[in-house]
């Protein structure tokens, strides 16, 4: 399938059906047999809705301690689980559609929506360097996905992103203020009844 690319805001790249759901399918399975989705909790205690993982040489955790990246998945105790080959290749490659040469990503974090989960608007701002793209890629349900910009107010645009979409964020995007709205109820073929979501990023 030919692959359609537009410019959504400054620096934000929408390609939709970049990617191939069910390759990946298989990959994320053997990620997350070694290191399980688990729910992540804020510096406050909450409970973050959607369920985290992580593979490559960093992954994002989120505790009492507050956000940060770390090399050792705090569940198992291990290296996180490598990143599948078909996973780097993915995001080198949907970076450079969206105009970045040589993205090399060091983390993904693996975001898992089950019915009515979503995540308030936030900026992505614990990595190293924001010259670096963040590329992400949806699997299984459907989701609406809101940007605002630099700040959190004001109106938002709103994205429909569905399995195989991907999206690279860079330049003034990089550091927008962005959510996703609860996810409705549905059933994937492949996926069943969540939404995943692969967001590659360089960490360090
Ligand atoms: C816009 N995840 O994990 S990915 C996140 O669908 C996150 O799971 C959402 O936001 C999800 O931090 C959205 C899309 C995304 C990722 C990084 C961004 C959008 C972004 C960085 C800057 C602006
Ligand atoms: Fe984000």
């Amino acid at each position: 399938m030919e692959p359609k690319i537009s410019e959504i805001c400054n620096g934000m790249f929408l390609l939709e059906g970049f990617a191939e759901p069910l390759a990946l399918h298989k990959d994320l399975q053997s990620v997350l047999d070694f290191s399980p989705l688990r729910t992540m909790t804020t510096r406050r205690g909450h409970a973050i809705s959607a369920a985290m993982s992580n593979c490559g040489p960093l992954g994002w955790v989120s505790d009492r301690s507050g956000y940060r990246y770390q090399s050792v998945d705090p569940q198992t105790r291990q290296p996180w689980p490598d990143m599948p080959p078909g996973f780097q290749r993915l995001a080198t490659s949907a970076a450079e559609a969206g105009g970045f040469d040589r993205f090399v990503p060091d983390a993904c974090l693996i975001n898992c929506y089950a019915p009515g989960a979503g995540m308030g608007s936030h900026q992505d701002a614990d990595e190293a360097d924001f010259s670096q793209p963040i590329v992400s890629v949806s699997l299984g349900l459907p989701a609406r996905f809101f940007v605002q910009g630099k700040e959190r107010k004001g109106r938002s645009i709103a994205v429909d992103l569905v399995s195989g979409d991907v999206v690279v964020w860079g330049g003034p995007a990089r550091l927008y203020y962005h959510g996703v709205r609860p996810l409705k109820p549905g059933y994937d073929d492949v996926f069943g009844a969540f939404r995943f979501n692969l967001t590659f990023r360089r960490a360090a």
